[in-house]
């Protein structure tokens, strides 16, 4: 069960982050509307939301999910790999401070995007991005297995970053798309395939009770109710024009 969530509010800088995609500029308005209605969602699901201030000198810092990894026990605060995210970390090792007492840190040369982390149960499994590097995944497994967890590394091919195109679900359940539906990591797992035209709605997240998804994927909505998990739909287009996904907008713990 997540009892807390951080989320932090977008700021007008917002439209001018890092993207890759063709999708246009995104509306700021709109995104601020996006963004009360996923903290809105996220309540439904029984969470307490701390909602950080918007901080215009980060324009991608809306995107909390990168800058740490969070277990019950304890928070690795990353080292993300993008030069202009990676302060991003000090709002959110403060927000975290009356949550944590134990703190550990990703450091250079290693940098580590907090969405190249996918945890299912006590196994984790880290992504080599774009963003992660090679000594990045390394010092979180090493992190991770010093608290009695698992973790594998596995070099992404096409995705962004490693939850851009997986998420679990509970249950040895995991939503797959792309290069992890045949991939050998996640043999064990029951999983939901997403084809390719809902490749977004892969990047779901699981609190409590529901699922969270971006609206517009009836095919994926379908097959998550089918498998008995209750959906919340979202509106996500002005954060999708920025790379971001339902993942990358909060952190659960
Ligand atoms: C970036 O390029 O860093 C942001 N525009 C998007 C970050 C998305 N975060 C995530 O997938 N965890």
């Amino acid at each position: 069960m997540f009892k807390n969530v951080i989320v932090k509010k977008p700021a007008p800088s917002f439209v001018t982050g890092l993207t890759t995609s063709d999708l246009g500029k995104p509306d700021f308005e709109k995104a601020l509307i996006q963004h009360r209605n996923y903290v809105e969602a996220l309540k439904a699901c029984g969470v307490a939301v701390t909602e950080l201030e918007a901080d215009d000198r980060y324009p991608d810092s809306v995107f909390v999910e990168d800058a740490a990894v969070l277990t019950p026990e304890f928070a690795v605060i990353t080292n993300p790999g993008a030069d202009t995210r990676n302060r991003e970390i000090e709002a959110i090792e403060e927000a975290l401070k009356p949550f944590y007492e134990k703190f550990h840190y990703i450091t250079q040369p290693g940098t580590l995007d907090g969405g190249d982390v996918l945890q299912a149960g006590n196994q984790f499994y880290i992504g080599i991005s774009e963003r992660t590097n090679g000594e990045g995944a390394r010092q979180l497994k090493e992190i991770l297995e010093s608290e009695g967890y698992e973790a594998e590394i596995l070099p992404l091919e096409r995705f962004f970053h490693l939850k851009t195109g997986i998420a679990y679900l509970g249950d040895n359940k995991l939503a797959v798309a792309g290069e992890f539906i045949e991939h050998p990591a996640f043999g064990q797992y029951e999983k939901i395939v997403i084809g390719p035209e809902d490749e977004y709605s892969a990047n779901c997240i699981h609190v409590n009770d529901f699922v969270i998804i971006p609206s517009g994927y009836p095919e994926t909505k379908r097959q998550l109710e089918q498998a008995g998990r209750k959906t919340i739909e979202v509106d996500m287009t002005e954060f999708r024009k920025q790379d971001g996904g339902l993942s990358c907008l909060s952190l659960r713990f």
